[in-house]
């Protein structure tokens, strides 16, 4: 087991209860809380429903940055309630504009040494600034603003040793992009990422913070560096030098795992469709030619990307046959950029400018045209996720996104035939908190709840037998964006029975009924329906409604051979049962619309050993052998029907 590492000395410092060992459930105290529009919504709701009168967290922010389209009222509906119950429960609230919620925390409140729970996945952006920084569904959010310790398994600590510098052109988002290709988007649940050596000193905090929110893509629970003389440096010039602290691993420190990673031979990497752990070398997809480029993202939006960008933008044009698209990470950025004047440059290369947030990250606009390839410094490629079915959607550095937006082709920026645009520390970032609001000056604490804002769904106690059937069968790396698709649809957030029409829509066929009209004829039969899925069940996205939707519509146990760390805890939060095949070729014995039946499932769940009848179309049947990965507390939830019934 790992020792004297920062992991475990902000665990040892937030430690409640529980056994210290690998795998073993613990519960921390947590400091911090954000949450996002998209999530935010529900994760209030559950906390009105606990009957929560004030957050109990030393800073809970609520931010607005996924759903800006406003296209009908249902965003700006979303954004009232927001902000009103941010008022009425002490949060602070991050008006729409503002910026996306990592990139703003990292800049405005992040401090090392302390936890930070976020419903957003990317949470762990705030490992770049030496915090423990976790994502989690919007009823764990809720839970811990409500001042209860988040449980979670003793971690496994994974030490990545860092060598040297990076080259010119090579980038952060190089590093993660290769340690994707070493430890992949699966088998990495409850591990999480610490960078130590030599080369974290060259690394500035927005670098850090670019590899610690792309470990969301390996799964890990969170990834954390060192807090050392850059993010003093980083936090002065931020204006909050009074919450630095030194924090790091002991000489001696002992990791579970040790990965060496030598900067100074990272080379231009990209994750080629449609997984970000699909990773090549740039160099291996030169002349691939480009249409459209995205700089943006809670991973790359920061000021020194940016400036880099505008720099090499300056005096030049984007290829013709390329439309260049930015989304500043934070209205810092976008005023900080605008008042130096490299707004203009990027503008003058014919860069269109976009809205401070998610915007196409998330399937808000700029969606791709057929059969073409996009270029994004984005965090996720899933299938579809751009809004285009069939996307080429490739993630890089901005170096490479930029220097290829101006040739028309994939391109090492390495060929770029002018020098790296060396960007000089920042000693003082512009700081304008006008967009945030502080509780104690809200004009009212009314809270406001137009039409749109429904109720967060209450479900039954788990029922002894479970009288299934197979609503859907899927196979490996199924993400949170398969079950609930975001885009066009991301308004409904707060809608549950209108977004759970959308469940699973990908796999609809044309002219058959869709997952959530086959689940609501076998809910109508009065039986209960249940998800197959295969290998990594539930990756990406922290969204709650991958389990909630489900809920709705009768879906009473997901069954894989593995499932991700977020989503299964979301699953036991609303009282579904996630359950893990004994024997993995037992996944081949069983077709959709077939019967799965679970005799005395009340007394089962809590042994781990459960014994499932699958009987197919044509009689046959066969008993499968499943268990599961949870804890007591765990059982006690999902035998209530969730943890709203707790
Ligand atoms: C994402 O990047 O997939 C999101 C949209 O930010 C999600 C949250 C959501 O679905 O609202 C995430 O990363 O958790
Ligand atoms: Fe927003 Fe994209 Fe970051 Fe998710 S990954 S928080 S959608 S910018």
């Amino acid at each position: 087991m790992a020792k004297g590492t920062v992991v475990q000395k902000i665990i040892d410092k937030h430690f409640v209860s529980g056994e210290k060992v690998t795998g073993q459930p613990v519960a921390i105290k947590i400091d911090q809380t954000l949450t996002q529009d998209a999530t935010g919504t529900m994760a209030y709701l559950e906390l009105e429903a606990m009957g929560a009168e004030k957050v109990a967290t030393e800073l809970s922010v609520s931010y607005v940055d996924h759903n800006m389209m406003q296209n009908g009222p249902e965003n700006r509906n979303d954004h009232m309630y927001l902000q009103s119950v941010a008022a009425n429960k002490g949060v602070v609230f991050s008006a729409p504009g503002n910026g996306i919620c990592h990139q703003v925390h990292l800049e405005r409140f992040g401090a090392p040494g302390k936890t930070l729970l976020g419903s957003d996945s990317h949470t762990p952006t705030g490992g770049g600034i030496g915090m423990i920084a976790i994502g989690a569904g919007g009823l764990d959010v809720a839970l811990a603003m409500a001042g209860k310790p988040f449980r979670l398994n003793y971690p496994k600590i994974v030490g990545v040793k860092l060598t040297n510098k990076l080259n010119p052109w090579c980038a952060a988002k190089d590093v993660i992009l290769h340690l994707l290709s070493i430890l992949t988007t699966k088998g990495n649940v409850g591990s999480i990422v610490e960078y130590f050596g030599d080369g974290v000193a060259s690394l500035s905090v927005p670098q850090r913070a670019t590899i610690t929110n792309m470990g969301a893509e390996l799964g890990v629970t969170t990834s954390v560096f060192p807090s050392d003389e850059a993010t003093k440096q980083f936090l002065v010039a931020q204006g909050r030098g009074d919450v630095y602290t030194e924090l790091k691993a002991d000489v001696d420190a002992e990791y579970d795992r040790v990965i060496e990673i030598d900067l100074a031979q990272v080379v231009p990497m990209a994750a080629c469709p449609s997984s970000p752990d699909n990773v090549k070398k740039v160099a291996e997809l030169a002349d691939i030619k480009v249409s459209q480029v995205i700089i943006g993202s809670c991973t790359n939006s920061s000021y020194t990307d940016l400036a880099m960008v505008a720099t090499a933008l300056k005096g030049r044009r984007v290829h013709p046959s390329v439309t260049l698209s930015i989304a500043p990470g934070s209205r810092q950025v976008l005023e900080m950029l605008s008042r130096n004047g490299m707004l203009a440059d990027m503008i003058g290369a014919g860069a269109r400018i976009l809205e401070t947030g998610c915007g196409p990250c998330i399937g808000q606009g700029q969606s791709p045209a057929d059969d073409t390839v996009t270029l994004r410094t984005f965090n996720r490629n899933f299938a579809g996720r751009t809004g285009t079915k069939g996307d080429q959607a490739y993630l890089v550095s901005p170096e490479t996104a930029v220097i290829s937006a101006l040739t028309g082709y994939f391109t090492d920026p390495r060929k770029a035939d002018f020098a790296y645009p060396v960007i000089e520390k920042v000693e003082q970032f512009l700081i304008n908190d006008n967009m945030i609001i502080r509780p104690e000056v809200a004009e009212s604490t009314e809270i406001i709840r137009k039409r749109t804002i429904g109720a967060p769904p209450v479900n039954q106690a788990l029922p002894d037998k479970i009288d299934g059937v197979v609503a859907i069968k899927v196979g490996d790396k199924i993400t949170t964006d398969h079950i609930m698709p975001a885009g066009i649809h991301l308004k409904l957030r707060s809608n549950i029975p209108a977004y759970s029409k959308v469940v699973f829509e990908c796999f609809t066929e044309a002219g058959k009924p869709s997952f959530a009209e086959r689940s609501s004829a076998i809910r109508d039969n009065g039986k209960h329906s249940i998800i197959v899925g295969r290998d990594s069940y539930g990756q990406g996205s922290s969204r709650e409604h991958a389990a909630i939707c489900p809920m709705y519509l009768g879906v009473k146990a997901v069954i894989a051979m593995a499932i991700e760390r977020i989503h299964s805890a979301n699953l036991v939060n609303f009282g579904i049962m996630p359950l893990i095949f004994v024997n993995s070729a037992d996944y081949d014995k069983i077709d959709e619309s077939d019967s799965i039946t679970i005799d005395n499932a009340r007394e089962q769940l809590p042994s781990g050993k459960i014994i499932a009848t699958v009987a197919k179309n044509d009689g046959s049947k066969v008993e499968i052998e499943l268990t599961h990965k949870l804890s007591a507390e765990d059982v006690r939830i999902i035998l209530a029907g969730g943890m709203l019934n707790c």
